[in-house]
């Protein structure tokens, strides 16, 4: 194997060797420097408290503390339907079923004997919004191993079609049929196509930037979908389920889908407008302004884009009524990092402005207006332009 290293890892190496390495930030932006000040966002909730929540059950990042491409491990966002159960890393087995050659039970240093990757991936919630002040996103350094690797090792039955991944945790959970509703008890389940399984993208995941993976966070073993939103990263695994027929579980099938109206009037018995149901997949492309900082009169604004891994055209950002502007982006994005940006504003006054960003892609997707969106009747997959608020001093 070859390595490439960079002047960067030979004097993270060399301080490394000294102990010091913590020091070294893993993105370009400085932290706050003797005389830089965070300038106010004025567009905060009333109530805003980001951070832990009061059961200690969720966690939202503060997005104005962003200052590089790794969230660090106690800032990470969690967030999950059920409890959060905590499982025994040294006993811990990931059982394999279905349709495969020979079913099995997978220790963590059986998967940690296979070739394992380090993948940085940025990911949302798909419920993330202006309303929470997007701080359901983060983005970490994953280790793991290929599922594809996993599953190859295994061997697929020819009929498989469908992998279900299924969570340690379960609950009772309506089902309902036609008007009837079966309280039953389900465990927490998704499923991707076996095509999407063996893709090299998705990692069985047991690191988050080189520590184990707490148990909130899905500890010991949990899936990443590199530019899926979060409700595809199942946590806490317990089992992959090989079967040939669809997963229609609720997590799945039913409460986490889009419905949004397309052509016509977006009336919703206007016969010209066709109403398409979607399941939360792939992340939409979204640009989000995190942060505004202040040094001397030079004032830079710092945003994250979060998408699906097709690579970023350009950011643009737009002060009050003015035109839009290119950002920069930052040259240690990757494929499925977020990916962060600058805009150094120039002759910034004092007072309240509105700053708001775009984002397009290279096959010339545009992030959406909020007005754009109006025909999508489910809150989820909320990737509007975001106009923030600030005060100059
Ligand atoms: N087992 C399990 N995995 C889960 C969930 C859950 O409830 N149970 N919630 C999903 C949802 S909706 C999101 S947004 C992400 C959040 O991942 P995080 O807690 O690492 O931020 O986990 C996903 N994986
Ligand atoms: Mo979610």
């Amino acid at each position: 194997m070859s390595v490439t290293i960079t002047r960067r890892d030979s004097l993270r190496g060399a301080l490394a060797a000294l102990g010091a390495v913590a020091l070294i930030p893993e993105w370009a932006l400085p932290a706050l420097a003797a005389g830089d000040t965070d300038v106010p966002f004025t567009d905060l909730p009333k109530v805003f408290a980001p951070g832990l929540n009061a059961a200690g059950t969720t966690r939202t990042l503060d997005i104005r503390k962003i200052d590089g491409q790794l969230t660090p491990a106690d800032q990470f966002f969690f967030i999950q339907h059920k409890n959060q159960p905590k499982i025994d890393a040294a006993s811990y087995r990931l059982k394999i079923s279905g349709l495969v050659k020979q079913p099995a039970e997978l220790s963590l240093a059986d998967l940690k004997a296979m070739h394992t990757v380090d993948l940085i991936n940025g990911y949302e919630c798909s419920g993330n919004s202006p309303r929470g002040i997007q701080g359901l996103s983060s983005c970490g350094r994953f280790t793991g191993v290929p599922l594809s690797a996993v599953l190859k090792k295994i061997g697929v039955d020819p009929t498989a079609r469908e992998v279900v991944l299924f969570g340690t945790d379960r609950g009772k959970e309506d089902v309902v049929f036609r008007g009837q509703t079966f309280a039953v008890d389900q465990q927490f389940g998704r499923s991707i196509t076996l095509e999407n399984a063996l893709k090299p993208e998705p990692i069985l995941a047991w690191n988050l930037n080189g520590e184990p993976l707490v148990f909130q966070q899905g500890g010991p073993l949990r899936l990443i979908m590199p530019g899926w939103y979060g409700v595809a990263n199942v946590k806490w695994l317990s089992e992959i389920h090989l079967q040939e027929e669809r997963f229609l579980g609720n997590y799945q099938a039913r409460w986490y889908r889009s419905l949004v109206g397309i052509g016509g009037s977006g009336g919703e018995m206007d016969t010209n407008t066709q109403w398409v149901e979607n399941e939360i997949t792939k992340m939409h492309l979204k640009s989000v302004i995190a942060r505004v900082r202040k040094t001397g009169e030079a004032h830079q604004v710092l945003g994250f884009v979060l998408n699906d891994g097709t690579p970023v055209k350009s950011v643009e950002v737009k002060v009050d009524d003015g035109s839009w502007q290119p950002a920069k982006l930052d040259a240690k994005n990757t494929r499925f990092s977020w990916k962060l940006f600058t805009y150094d504003w120039k002759g910034a006054t004092a007072g309240e402005h509105t700053l708001v960003s775009r984002v397009t892609d290279a096959n010339g997707m545009v992030q959406p207006t909020l007005d754009d969106l109006k025909t999508k009747k489910t809150f989820l997959q909320d990737n509007s332009q975001f106009p923030r608020k600030v005060m100059i001093s």
